[in-house]
């Protein structure tokens, strides 16, 4: 008998590898105390971790700006740190994921570095997408595609002695260079970085921008009123989503499947709808994509159910899992999204329990276990995040999801460093209140519903598998019923609600009550019933 393959319902943790533990003090999160606290995510009941970019880079993009595909930055720890964590990982039963960031290296890669000092023409400028100008001397950018950060997509060189050289695109950062795919070197040289990881025994890869790398040869100039922002729904522009790009996943498929033990790939694709997500899912190619439709629908119950229907029967169609995603760290944070306080939280843990009831895996992103909100006044001068436009002002960047972990203790940065370590990025006061120690201790933390709802997954094997089926339970409630014994509900309805269903209690992210065959269920509560 075949195993069924692990990443099926895997619930997937996002370590930030800057901001999750600091072992040597100097604010930055790193490998050595990511292993330290290895067992805390054991005991959450997680089944893997995905850890963000940790390779050697100057950190104009968090990470994602590499500068050496095969090393660690010597802030986050060396190889030998990496081989311990992955070692004390397995050890533990969990699971490794790592990012891979093909469609662009930092500009202090050697490659960009040898482009810049070489000729237009030269083979080393070959690996990146160099042009020469518009307009009298070329002082124009070669077309008019915006970076997803603001501005050109495109920057000028200029040589030692002064005068303009070529432009390079970048569609990020102007640090982020992006490689030129229609190269074989450049497939060979990610062929060998993955097996440089799959060697060290990595379960997977989330790729990044994997709707990118592939970019309409002609490199046309885009429409008026098209943009970069994914977010605003405007896609099929010449640099995403080319069919090009899933050749690139036939070959990786291939490279993933030659290892022993099912090591895994996740596409983080922010491209059109479902459909073009599931391009990626074929056999042959990734096996599973972020699902970031979830994540950007709202509280609404019709809304939600639409995209879960949506989802559900577009993996269907595919064979692939549907994953869940409320959090990243390119998002603000999912409480501070449904409307902070104590009434984002309410909804927050009612939208964990209905995304961990679905069929499919799901991706926590570190600190949402503590119900940790968006840092929204952060310090100007403590900003590290590129800003970007966006119609018509300055977006501030995506620092205040990234603000480190609290731990344990009274005053920052509890836990996070040893005593006097001065974080990365500030941790407000108040997280004194959400340490995991404190969360420990109280069985009504956020903490205690997380460990509670993943215990409970893997005990209920009706949530390891099976579709789901609705329950009409009333506008604005979500209930479905999966398997013969368990039904999960959750109230959207702006008020308290009875609802006719008999069975025990598993899980509740709020006051239920239960009995004489009726469920009161308060508004913005999830429950999960054994029936
Ligand atoms: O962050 C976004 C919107 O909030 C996205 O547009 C994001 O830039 C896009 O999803 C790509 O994200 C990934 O690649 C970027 C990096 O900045 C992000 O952190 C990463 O998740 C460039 O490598």
């Amino acid at each position: 008998t075949t195993q069924r393959e692990w990443w099926r319902d895997a619930v997937i943790y996002q370590v930030y590898v800057r901001s999750f533990a600091d072992s040597d003090g100097d604010g930055d999160g790193d490998l050595p105390g990511i292993a330290s606290r290895l067992p805390e995510l054991a005991e959450l009941g997680v089944d893997a971790v995905w850890l963000t970019p940790f390779y050697v880079s100057p950190l104009a993009d968090g990470g994602y700006d590499v500068a050496d595909y095969r090393d660690v930055d010597p802030r986050f720890g060396t190889l030998a740190d990496f081989d311990a964590l992955a070692a004390a990982a397995h050890d533990l039963g969990l699971r490794v994921i790592i990012d891979i960031v093909p469609n662009h290296s930092s500009s202090q890669h050697p490659w960009f570095r040898e482009a810049v000092a070489a000729e237009p023409g030269s083979p080393e400028r070959a690996r990146y997408i160099f042009r020469p100008g518009r307009g009298p001397g070329g002082d124009l950018p070669p077309n008019n595609w915006q970076s997803v950060f603001g501005g050109p997509a495109w920057t000028r060189l200029t040589r030692p002695d002064g005068t303009p050289d070529q432009w390079y695109l970048h569609l990020f950062d102007p640090a982020q260079p992006d490689l030129d795919w229609t190269l074989q070197e450049v497939h060979d040289e990610f062929d060998d970085v993955l097996r440089f990881w799959l060697d060290r025994g990595v379960d997977g890869f989330r790729i990044d921008v994997a709707h990118g790398m592939v970019k309409d040869p002609a490199l046309p100039d885009i429409a008026d009123g098209q943009s970069a922002d994914l977010l605003d729904g405007v896609t099929r522009l010449p640099y995403f989503d080319q069919d090009g790009v899933h050749e690139i996943y036939r070959r990786w498929r291939l490279i993933a499947d030659s290892y022993p033990g099912q090591r895994a790939l996740v596409a983080e694709a922010w491209v059109e709808d479902a459909d073009r997500v599931s391009r990626y899912l074929r056999a042959d190619e990734l096996h599973q994509a972020f699902n970031f439709e979830y994540l950007q629908t709202g509280w609404d119950a019709g809304a939600l159910r639409r995209v879960i229907d949506r989802s559900l029967a577009t993996n269907e169609k595919v064979g692939a899992p549907t994953t869940w995603v409320l959090s990243n760290h390119d998002v603000v944070r999912h409480v501070t999204r449904f409307g902070g306080g104590e009434e984002g939280l309410r909804r927050g843990l009612a939208a964990t329990l209905l995304m961990l009831a679905l069929p499919g895996s799901a991706y926590l992103y570190q600190g949402e276990e503590l119900g940790l909100p968006e840092v929204t006044d952060l310090p100007e001068d403590a900003l590290q995040d590129p800003t970007w436009e966006r119609s018509g002002h300055t977006e501030r960047g995506r620092d205040g999801c990234r603000v480190p972990l609290p731990w344990e203790g009274s005053e920052a940065p509890f836990g996070f460093g040893p005593a006097g370590t001065a974080p990365w990025l500030p941790m407000p006061p108040a997280w004194s209140g959400l340490t995991r120690e404190r969360q420990k201790a109280d069985p009504g933390s956020p903490l205690a519903l997380y460990t509670r709802a993943l215990r409970a997954r893997h005990e209920l094997a009706a949530l390891g598998e099976g579709a789901i089926s609705w329950i009409d339970a009333g506008d604005g409630v979500l209930a479905f019923r999966r398997g013969r014994s368990f039904v999960c509900a959750v109230n959207l309805s702006g008020a308290p609600v009875e609802l006719p269903l008999s069975g025990e209690v598993v899980v509740a992210s709020g006051p239920v009550t239960a009995g004489g065959g009726r469920i009161a269920l308060p508004d913005d509560t999830a429950v999960w019933l054994r029936t």
